[in-house]
């Protein structure tokens, strides 16, 4: 009788809570992020979730799955697509065979420099891309910072393209960064993220590509000593939601979480400038050695990947409006 009657008040209290539950209903989105907690990327989505709890009152808000609790890359785009992941901050690599504006951003030596980047991806063009995503079941709502991207190896200095010849060097999941190392005379290897670092350990591959950042805080500086300033790809990252999650909300509420995703782009930036240098002079200070190289011929050797990615008048003319921008 005494275990009845508890029960009974624990079945009532469970009640209780879920009236009050819905009286005060609060939407977490799961948004998924492949870096470790405290990365710019990550930090910048919780940011967002600060701003839209303010914004709505409380009925939304953001949780981050860091560290690939979700999965890796490709699989978190099509479960995002599927609407299983509300929310997905992904490099704009793995989207590259989905979205076919997202390659032109991605080929290397397209920006001169994160300021031509920034500048050309918070104006028409920015828009015109993330617009783009809405024909693969994604909204686009912002892009974040990532730096130029540039090779590092367990092997040796590269000082030349000479130098890459038949190395093996992981990639991200897409033709684009598969073409641009076998331009190059190297040999690529797609793998997901999170399969680098015990890759360059058993020696499967010689070398990857990345930022500062991601090369120190996956770790993938303790095995591979050797870092290349070729500054290949300034490849954007992008902050999608899956159009499923998109249409549950109102228009109102839709224009706090774009508004929201765009604000945080200012703080990520704040939040990246400073990581990259702190990345760095971690790295350095832990004996990777930095080796300058020339890049024209790097440059010249993209020019089959430019005619097989800017294959229709639509993306060249992409290329050039980037191209033109100051
Ligand atoms: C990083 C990027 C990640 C992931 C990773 C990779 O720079 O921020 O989203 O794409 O590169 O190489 O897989």
């Amino acid at each position: 009788m005494l275990h009845f009657s508890k029960l009974t008040a624990a079945a009532t209290f469970a009640i209780g809570s879920l009236l009050i539950g819905a009286a005060n209903a609060e939407t977490v989105l799961r948004s998924s992020d492949t870096h470790p907690d405290g990365y710019p990327t990550v930090e910048a989505v919780k940011y967002m979730g600060d701003l839209i709890k303010q914004r709505t009152a409380g009925r939304y808000s953001i949780e981050v799955y860091h560290s690939a609790q979700l999965g890796e890359e490709k699989d978190t785009i099509e479960q995002t697509q599927a609407g299983v992941i509300d929310l997905d901050r992904v490099s704009m690599g793995p989207f590259n065979g989905i979205v076919p504006e997202t390659a032109v951003p991605s080929l290397p030596y397209m920006f001169r420099s994160v300021e031509h980047m920034r500048h050309v991806m918070d104006g028409a063009v920015g828009d015109q891309i993330l617009k783009a995503f809405e024909a693969h079941d994604l909204v686009g709502l912002a892009f974040y910072d990532s730096g130029a991207r540039s090779f590092y190896n367990t092997k040796k200095d590269i000082t030349s393209m000479a130098d890459m010849k038949g190395m093996k060097f992981r990639v991200i999941q897409s033709d684009v960064f598969v073409d641009m190392v076998n331009a190059l005379g190297a040999n690529a290897t797609p793998m997901a993220y999170g399969e680098v670092y015990s890759a360059l350990q058993t020696g499967v591959i010689d070398g990857a590509e990345n930022n500062w950042p991601s090369f120190e805080s996956a770790k993938h500086y303790e095995v591979a000593k050797h870092y290349t300033m070729d500054e290949h790809q300034i490849v954007p990252e992008v902050l999608v939601m899956s159009k499923a999650s998109w249409d549950k909300l109102s228009p109102e509420d839709q224009a706090i979480v774009r508004q929201a995703a765009k604000d945080s782009v200012v703080k990520m930036r704040e939040l990246w400038d400073a990581q990259e240098k702190k990345s760095r002079g971690l790295v350095e200070a832990a004996g990777v050695k930095v080796s300058e190289i020339d890049k024209q011929p790097l440059i010249e050797a993209m020019k089959p990947v430019y005619d097989k990615y800017l294959s229709t008048p639509e993306l060249k003319d992409l290329a050039a409006r980037i191209q033109a921008e100051k």
